[in-house]
């Protein structure tokens, strides 16, 4: 094991033999198949151990079960103060933890830190929050009464996250659930198991500090999909949180909605970008660039369409074709690389299918292709890949998780509009222009129809401070900042009469 990635694995005290269920920290083997974990770095065995299998979920949702007992009864400044002590416990591990997902993930340094700076947020987020989940109190139509709305806790949640976010978007689910009041559940993806296990054992410690908690209020599940299609079934979980593409999330959503479940999606995204004809150029090529190559394209939030003015495409496709050739390519954890590697071997096919689709569609490809130079060997390592193609091509309606952009050209800013809007996904969008007239209209109800709308600034790295989620099939959800807490709870309308009368609403007579 690289030395580095010892050295981390050696602060966050990961276990050497990994076991694949935790509630609180009391862990068990997995009885399931066996799971090895590969760097994408470099191809190297990260480690080998065996999933969870579905009769283990059980078990593990009794525990949480259990443990909403108690935890919803905590007053929620009490909760609150539990994640400002994790929040503070991942500051302590930031960099180890970040390393870790380098290692696991493929970032480089620079995204990996900022993905647990993601969860750092969330939870000083949530903190505050755990004084503020307020609810409304509305004028009654009957004399003597007043009409008052709680929010309860909801009961334990399932996170289902995936390898792209290892990390955050659990935090995300986990830090505002928390604060609600509800025990969390998380099945990772099984491409990033010892993230997962980090964070949890990073939560476990903050347990071990505080013994009055109930323990499962956090717990862990490694394990395939038949481990996620046993958390979306259990009428014991009412919201299901699930992060990922969109036939796990077709059929996440449909076994939850079977048994009338809440399930928050967060899903694919096609994402976007129009550059107006006053664009600044030099602000959109580097908004592009980070958007569109950032994580190696490997974001819900990557962008994939560039929308571009005719009167500056040749300009911007030039201009942006040079800046890709400069960029290094090659081992995330070394400072200055800005593309890592894809995750593996079946992205990188994915990704040549994508192109060559493309070609066939008559796209003219800048780009793409194998980077087997100055790279660590047994790493799929990719240039990304410019496409100057028609809108109306086929490929272009599809999410490829890779660093392609599809460059196309409009005329009027109705047309760029709809081409915009023509994608079966609506997570995120952007439009490049000084022009505020263009700016309000992207913005506003007949512009963007995703769920993110930017102005002069990429598709991706939303701040958790606003709802994070989108439109159509991306799948409805909102996490994170705002009132997405709101999914994470019940609300409790509650009518109340401090009279002697029993006036009835709407007027309604009923003498006895
Ligand atoms: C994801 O790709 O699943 O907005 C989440 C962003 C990040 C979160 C992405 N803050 O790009």
């Amino acid at each position: 094991m690289h030395a580095n990635l010892q050295k981390a694995c050696d602060a966050l005290a990961l276990p050497k033999d990994h076991k694949a269920t935790a509630i609180g920290n009391q862990w068990q083997p997995g009885r399931g198949d066996s799971l090895s974990v590969e760097s994408p770095i470099d191809g190297q065995l990260l480690a080998k151990f065996k999933m969870a299998n579905p009769p283990q979920v059980e078990a593990v949702v009794d525990a949480a079960s259990a443990a909403f007992l108690e935890w919803r009864s905590v007053p929620a400044p009490v909760r609150g103060e539990f994640v400002r002590q994790f929040g503070q416990k991942l500051r302590e591990f930031k960099e180890p933890l970040a390393t870790l997902v380098s290692w696991e993930a493929g970032k480089i340094t620079q995204e990996a830190l900022g993905e647990v700076q993601e969860m750092i947020d969330v939870c000083d987020f949530a903190v505050g929050l755990s004084r503020q989940l307020y609810g409304k109190t509305i004028a009654s139509e009957r004399p003597g009464h007043r009409l008052t709305e709680q929010w309860h806790p909801l009961g334990p949640v399932g996170v289902i996250s995936a390898f792209n976010f290892p990390v955050a978007v659990w935090a995300w689910n986990a830090a505002i659930a928390w604060a609600c009041g509800d025990p969390v559940v998380w099945k990772p993806s099984e491409k990033t198991p010892l993230a997962a296990i980090a964070c949890h054992t990073i939560a476990t410690q903050v347990l071990a500090e505080n013994p009055d908690i109930p323990a499962a209020i956090s717990s862990l599940l490694i394990g395939g999909a038949d481990v996620g299609h046993a958390l979306a079934s259990s009428p014991r979980l009412p919201l299901i949180s699930a992060t990922g593409s969109v036939p796990m999330g077709r059929a996440v959503a449909q076994t939850v909605a079977s048994r009338l479940g809440r399930s928050l999606l967060e899903l694919g995204g096609n994402n976007g970008m129009i550059v107006a004809p006053s664009a600044d150029l030099d602000l959109a090529i580097r908004s592009i660039t980070f958007s569109a190559v950032g994580t190696c394209g490997q974001r819900c939030t990557s962008m994939r369409r560039a929308i571009v003015h005719e009167s500056l495409a040749d300009t911007l496709r030039d201009q942006l074709l040079g800046v890709y050739k400069k960029l290094p390519i090659g081992d995330p954890t070394v400072e200055g690389t800005l593309i890592g590697p894809l995750i593996d071997e079946r992205a990188f096919e994915a990704m040549e299918t994508a192109l060559a689709e493309a070609r066939g569609q008559g796209g003219v490809v800048h780009g793409g292709g194998r980077e087997t130079e100055g790279v660590p060997q047994g790493g799929f390592y990719v240039r990304p890949a410019i496409v100057e193609i028609d809108s109306e091509a086929a490929i272009v309606q599809q999410e490829t998780f890779a660093p392609i952009l599809y460059f196309m050209r409009y005329q009027s800013l109705e047309d760029a509009v709809s081409i915009h809007n023509s994608v079966p996904q609506g997570l995120s969008s952007a439009i490049i222009t000084n022009d505020v007239r263009e700016a309000e209209l992207f913005c506003s109800p007949v512009g963007s129809d995703c769920g993110i709308a930017n102005v002069n600034i990429g598709t991706s790295g939303a701040e958790i401070g606003g709802a994070f989620g989108g439109e159509k099939e991306t799948g409805g959800g909102r996490e994170s900042g705002s009132d997405s807490w709101k999914l994470y709870m019940r609300r409790a309308t509650n009518t109340i009469n401090y009279s002697e009368d029993l006036p009835l609403a709407q007027g309604i007579r009923f003498d006895i």
